[in-house]
């Protein structure tokens, strides 16, 4: 919950404690000198706006509790049926039911399950047999996966053991989250026996793909993560990585699958045969995410430490006719850039800033400088190692970086920034930097093309 949401409901809360105050003051004036029965009437009163405030403070509280890292869009710890039908964050998963998710083709199995093994209590593994070679048994899914997993970036992160390697026509292909003769999610994150550990993305598009070899791990529970971002991880031309443990084992910087993510996923699945492999704490994010020191912990949100920065609004970009809200922050020391909009708080985009290097200082945006029709956001930052200091200027639709654009050393400290129209006459905005000088304490504000980088202007205050 955002802290406008906390400042509406305290105001609704506000409100609702004063209309009834105000009644409370007449009535209890208009009954002041009439009898008992009129002051039992003003006690009841009394005791309804008791009860009110302490139903809207437990609203207030529950709400409170009820709030999720928006960062993680699903987090299931997948140790029992309960667990797995309700999960701790986002959507619920669900079993498979052959009249329900029945996909096209033939051989599709309802799986059962068991829950003996596990890193945080238990985990889930496929079970129920025997079944048949060429029979894909499902298992678990998630529906409506297009709402919660984007084409663009995102990670899946979940503990994983498998006892043996699969094999072709004895149990070949353990699928993690969804892959080969699942439900069509378009992506595949998956065991295999030519490949090991592979991780795909299509979406209707062509074929991504990472894998490695994770057989000397057979029997050992490992942590294993999916990650992918059509712009570049973390800002290196990257756009599929696989870790093992936390450590990058694989990637690819090919970015030109689809943007049609499918309809569901199966989720611990697998072909011919069952109890080959477990999963468990299956953890999906919205962004691409690189650290994984935190996977010792069941919730993800223990290790988080988030810092906000800055805000600016920025033209409507969902086409709703409502601008967006663009909030300057960092999460675990990362900089980022979330976009909601205005009126229905909807995500509208994240976008990725800089890596843990940098200290973020404030955001602007700027007048479309690469024809798409949507502004751009210009955010500036600090270089911890050196104090230098620098904007960055991305689209805020595509993420594609624009410009990056060097203002002054670590003479001076980096305040604020903003734009200003066109000086030069080129058709773009300029940026204006608000700098104190550490030596003086002067503030001054430098003006530089955004496109150019040509300094315009330099006024001291
Ligand atoms: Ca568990
Ligand atoms: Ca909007
Ligand atoms: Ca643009
Ligand atoms: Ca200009």
């Amino acid at each position: 919950m955002t802290n406008l949401d906390l400042l509406l409901k305290w105001n609704i809360f506000k409100y609702c404690m004063e209309t009834l105050g105000l009644k409370l003051h007449t009535t209890l004036r208009k009954h002041k000198n009439k009898g008992g029965r009129k002051m039992k009437k003003a006690t009841t009163i009394i005791w309804k706006i008791l009860f009110l405030s302490i139903f809207i403070t437990l609203q207030l509280t529950a709400t409170l509790n009820a709030q999720s890292d928006d960062y993680v869009v699903l987090w299931n710890k997948l140790g029992s049926e309960d667990e797995i039908l309700n999960s701790e964050i986002g959507p619920n998963l669900e079993f498979y039911d052959q009249d329900l998710h029945d996909p096209p083709g033939c051989c599709d199995v309802e799986g059962g399950r068991l829950y003996d093994f596990g890193v945080f209590g238990n985990g889930v593994m496929l079970s129920g047999g025997p079944y048949y070679v060429t029979a894909r048994i499902h298992n678990l899914v998630l529906s409506n996966l297009s709402s919660y997993v984007s084409s663009e970036q995102g990670t899946i992160a979940v503990w994983y053991m498998q006892k043996n390697d699969p094999v072709s026509y004895v149990n070949n292909v353990y699928r993690i989250f969804d892959g080969d003769f699942g439900l069509g999610a378009g992506m595949q994150f998956q065991s295999v026996e030519d490949g090991g550990l592979v991780f795909s993305l299509a979406f209707g598009g062509e074929t991504s793909s990472v894998n490695t070899d994770i057989s000397t791990f057979n029997n050992t529970w490992i942590h294993i993560a999916a990650v992918w971002d059509r712009n570049g991880i973390a800002g290196t031309p990257e756009a599929l990585r696989l870790y093992v443990d936390g450590v990058k084992v694989a990637s690819t910087t090919q970015n030109n699958w689809g943007t049609s993510v499918g309809d569901m996923a199966d989720i611990c699945g697998s072909n011919d045969d069952d109890e080959n492999f477990a999963m468990d704490n299956l953890v999906i994010y919205d962004f691409a995410k690189t650290d994984f020191s935190d996977r010792f912990s069941e919730n993800p949100l223990t290790s988080v430490s988030r810092k906000y920065q800055d805000a600016t609004s920025i033209a409507d970009l969902d086409g709703n006719g409502f601008p967006e809200i663009a909030v300057l922050h960092t999460r675990n020391g990362h900089t980022y850039v979330t976009l909601k909009d205005s009126y229905n708080k909807t995500q509208v985009g994240r976008i990725y800033f800089f890596n843990d290097k940098w200290t973020p200082k404030a955001i602007s945006t700027l007048a479309d400088m690469n024809g798409n029709g949507t502004d751009e956001l210009a955010v500036l930052a600090v270089k911890k190692e050196n104090g230098k200091v620098w904007v960055k200027i991305l689209d805020s639709e595509t993420r594609e970086v624009l410009n990056s654009v060097y203002f002054l050393d670590n003479d001076w400290m980096a305040m604020g920034l903003t734009t200003v129209a066109d000086l030069n006459q080129n058709g773009v905005d300029e940026l204006a930097v608000l700098v104190v000088e550490k030596s003086t304490g002067r503030g001054n504000t430098i003006i530089r093309d955004a496109e150019t980088r040509e300094q315009l202007n330099w006024i001291c205050y």
